[in-house]
């Protein structure tokens, strides 16, 4: 699988539909696969939505897309390839099988002035209805300047008008990050009195980059965004889609990318999954703040819990009694300038095997972040070893604030409420299943910490 598309509730239930390949795990002609959940955490496979249609507009894939309600009528808008145009498919069954429209594609190409730049890059329609039309945003690139996201209107979801530029990106910049070369997979919602704009960069030169988000204003048809950031950190986490759910919260997924070689990952045959569930806000810091849904604290088995301890320099023996490789652990420290702290997880009792999610204090003039050291993950050598980095400030009460899920391969760091750093690990040992709490340089109070197992879905 990869990217989620099409997320939608309907009658209750959420629709998550994604990327996927039913012939393997490697890149091929995409379908769509199709998940239903009541509760955002137990899902049953539907049939697949929508297949290549042999010499049709997605004769070459169904690549991704969104899912409005047409007037009662579920319509997903999607990618059809190749070339990259859009699609329209129905369902008059609830969502089960879905009719691709006769008029597809109902947009052939980007616009002319645009056409011709864009190297074909023309994708991943995001609609919504807004204004009494109906309003989409594309991802493409604009050759010699950058990636851009493209607007549309239209009343009927056949008809499309080109609106122009939301946002054009800059391949030569750098600060505070480089946007690359094609923008991918665009939402564009508002929450909380901000309009915000979330796409993943590509880069010809360095593949998928990381998904981004901009905030601001959007007023008579212009985006004047006041920031950007990274969305989430961490090199797997990628291609995330947001919907609003019925009680009003901000949910987002993203696909969780591998980080093993082809014949790892072939011979584990499965490849990539979906991320916990994430809800957003705007934080009154003024940045996006992510969090794993509520809903997942349904899933807390057996409890550790400890607080007010002082770490000491090397690894502590505190957590000795606990053992697993789907843990949820929810902690708070309070480190003294320039203190180093964390916490290895998947550790084999020799420690051979063990990955180290780290806070870094200021030192000098490094940033104080946060890494999840890989370098001694697994003991196979088909796998990505890189440490993943994210920058982080303490809080407010000069502490920070870990939740951390890890889910066998899946590690997901919630930091402070506003960072969010994902990442795969692949422990080959069937005995790295520790976790251990360690100090570095400086001193550190656990404030508190909570483990516990989580139960499978
Ligand atoms: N994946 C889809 C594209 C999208 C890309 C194809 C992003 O539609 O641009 O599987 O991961």
């Amino acid at each position: 699988m990869n990217d989620p598309n099409g997320l939608i509730q309907w009658n209750g239930q959420v629709h998550l539909f994604y990327q996927y390949n039913p012939n393997g795990p490697f890149d091929g002609a995409k379908h769509w696969g199709h998940a239903v959940s009541d509760d955002l955490l137990h899902w049953k496979h539907w049939p697949i939505a929508l297949a290549p249609s042999p010499g049709g507009p997605d004769g070459e894939g169904c690549w991704s897309g969104s899912a409005v309600d047409q007037a009662g009528v579920p319509t997903l808008v999607y990618t059809g390839i190749d070339p990259q145009v859009v699609c329209l498919a129905t369902s008059h069954d609830g969502l089960v099988t879905w009719n691709k429209d006769p008029a597809n594609p109902v947009i052939a190409g980007p616009p002319p002035e645009i056409g011709s730049r864009a190297g074909g890059d023309f994708r991943d329609p995001f609609v919504w209805r807004d204004s009494g039309a109906w309003q989409m945003v594309m991802g493409t690139k604009i050759e010699g300047l950058g990636g851009a996201i493209l607007r549309f209107r239209s009343d009927d979801l056949r008809h499309w008008e080109y609106a122009g530029v939301l946002l054009q990106g800059n391949s030569a910049e750098r600060e505070p990050f480089s946007t690359g070369t094609v923008w991918e997979c665009p939402n564009f919602f508002q929450l909380d009195g901000q309009h915000i704009l979330i796409f993943s960069v590509q880069s010809q030169t360095h593949g998928l980059l990381y998904p981004v988000y901009y905030a601001g204003e959007f007023q008579a048809g212009r985006f004047a965004p006041r920031m950007q950031r990274i969305l989430v950190y961490g090199s797997s986490f990628y291609a995330p889609q947001v919907m609003r759910l019925n009680d009003g919260r901000t949910v987002m997924w993203g696909w969780l990318q591998e980080q093993r070689r082809q014949a790892a990952t072939q011979a584990a045959g499965w490849a990539g999954a979906m991320s916990l569930p994430m809800a957003l806000t705007w934080l009154p810091e003024g940045v996006l703040g992510i969090a794993p849904v509520e809903e997942l604290k349904r899933l807390r088995r057996q409890h550790w819990h400890l607080e007010n301890v002082d770490l000491a320099l090397g690894v502590s023996s505190l957590l000795r009694d606990v053992q697993g490789d789907s843990l949820e652990i929810e902690a708070t420290f309070e480190p003294t300038a320039g203190a180093e702290f964390g916490i290895r997880l998947r550790s084999s009792p020799d420690g051979a095997e063990q990955t180290r999610v780290v806070y870094r204090g200021r030192q000098g003039g490094r940033q104080t972040c946060l890494v999840v050291e890989r370098e001694q993950s697994s003991m196979s050598t088909d796998v990505d070893r890189e440490p993943q980095q994210a920058p982080l400030a303490l809080d407010a009460r000069g502490q920070v604030c870990l939740h951390i899920f890890l889910d066998r391969s899946v590690l997901e760091v919630f930091a402070n409420g506003y960072t969010c750093l994902a990442s795969r690990i692949y422990p080959a040992r069937p005995d790295s299943l520790g976790l251990e709490l360690f100090g570095g340089a400086g001193s550190t109070t656990i404030k508190s910490l909570d483990v516990w197992k989580i139960d499978s879905i």
